[in-house]
């Protein structure tokens, strides 16, 4: 395998303490299987071809299940997934070795350390024929991987914070303050949850106090945890995976996360009676936030790299990229869906964000070495 640079092995480590993964990591000997380094050659695979079942690893909810069956149908192989709830721990998990997934599903910073690292396949374009559907701005110079060498945007969206006004009334500040002063937070103590994510909430806190959320600055790095930890008692979760359900279940009324799946619950939670749209609100905060865009990715060791491709390849065709959008109300990177796309979804701001919202966000970007000091900083802020 090729080694992982000092401050990686430095950052796997405390990933793997963090999430609880250390033992099952080192109870998996790799056995230093053959590795491609970054720029070695792929696969190369026909239009359409299989070469086994597909293991799938993603975000939860986000994919409609009806897509799943319709690709095993029609290429007559078996679909598994699992799920991870951040980044970090997408990374802690292939890092040592890949357990057996085929295609995963990063987001941007992440989709540079993965490749950085080794960790995954080049992309075949020549059986990728649908690249082809991508839109102008996701088919090349994207900043972390311009010529789509290793991934291929899967869906994009914003991350912010979403409200209960039943709760906290209608006249509220869109502002990170809401979550991070303290004369806003303590009135809602209990009742707010926050993503457990270091470069996301980490980032939101640099964003309130007016920093890039990539810094490299320890001191600006010190004052957002400070930030975190002044409001840690008014905290009730660090969750990524159910702030939508804590927000519309009521337990808590402020919920910071991202877009589609707020929309999601919003849209499960309302009724003939019961409009969730009207009492619950979700907006990008005026200090600016993040801007993310999810990738597939093959990784390396994939079993099926083939059926891997055929599957990206899938995804870009431009009904069943519709059918993702309108089931997971994230912005579809493939402009030839948008005719497939419902409406509403297409023609709302929260979800396809005009170009004034965008110029305010940053995307996570990969800070190299330094990344190190986000996981530690945010293990520091929750204790
Ligand atoms: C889907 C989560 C979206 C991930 N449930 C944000 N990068």
């Amino acid at each position: 395998m090729r080694p992982p640079t000092r401050s990686r092995l430095l950052l796997l480590t405390s990933l793997l303490a963090a999430f609880g993964l250390l033992a099952a990591a080192c109870g998996d000997d790799d056995g230093g299987g053959d590795s491609a380094a970054p720029g070695d050659a792929g696969v190369s695979c026909e239009v359409g071809q299989t070469d086994g079942d597909l293991s799938l690893y993603n975000w939860s909810e986000y994919i409609d299940p009806e897509l799943i069956s319709a690709f095993e149908e029609q290429y007559r192989v078996t679909v598994t997934e699992d799920f991870f709830p951040s980044n970090e721990e997408l990374f802690a998990r292939v890092a040592d070795n890949n357990p057996g997934f085929d295609v995963a599903v990063p987001s941007d910073y992440m989709v540079s350390i993965l490749a950085d690292e080794g960790l995954l396949l080049p992309l075949d374009h020549d059986a990728i024929p649908n690249l082809a559907n991508l839109a102008p701005e996701f088919a090349s110079g994207l900043p972390f991987d311009p010529d789509l060498t290793w991934s291929v945007a899967y869906q994009w969206g914003t991350t912010g914070l979403a409200v209960d006004m039943e709760v906290v009334g209608e006249d509220f500040p869109e502002s990170w303050a809401l979550v991070f002063d303290p004369a806003y937070a303590d009135q809602y103590a209990g009742k707010i949850s926050l993503l457990d994510d270091p470069r996301e909430t980490l980032g939101a806190a640099l964003k309130y106090l007016g920093y890039s959320l990539n810094t490299t600055d320890e001191g600006q790095l010190a004052e957002a945890r400070d930030v975190i930890r002044s409001v840690i008692d008014d905290v009730a979760a660090f969750d990524s995976d159910q702030f939508e359900d804590l927000l519309v279940g009521g337990e808590v009324a402020i919920a910071h996360g991202w877009s589609g799946d707020f929309f999601g619950a919003f849209d499960d939670a309302s009724t003939d009676d019961f409009d969730a749209y009207e009492r619950y609100y979700y907006f990008v905060p005026e200090e600016g936030g993040v801007r993310w865009v999810d990738n597939m990715v093959i990784l390396r060791d994939a079993p099926h790299p083939c059926t891997a491709h055929t599957f990206i390849n899938f995804l870009l065709e431009p009904e069943n990229a519709a059918a993702l959008t309108n089931f997971n109300f994230y912005a579809s990177p493939v402009a030839a869906a948008e005719p497939f796309i419902d409406p509403e979804i297409l023609d709302d701001p929260s979800i396809y964000p005009p170009p004034e919202t965008l110029a305010n966000l940053e995307f996570i970007a990969d800070t190299g070495d330094f990344e190190i000091n986000y996981t530690d900083a945010f293990t520091a802020a929750k204790s």
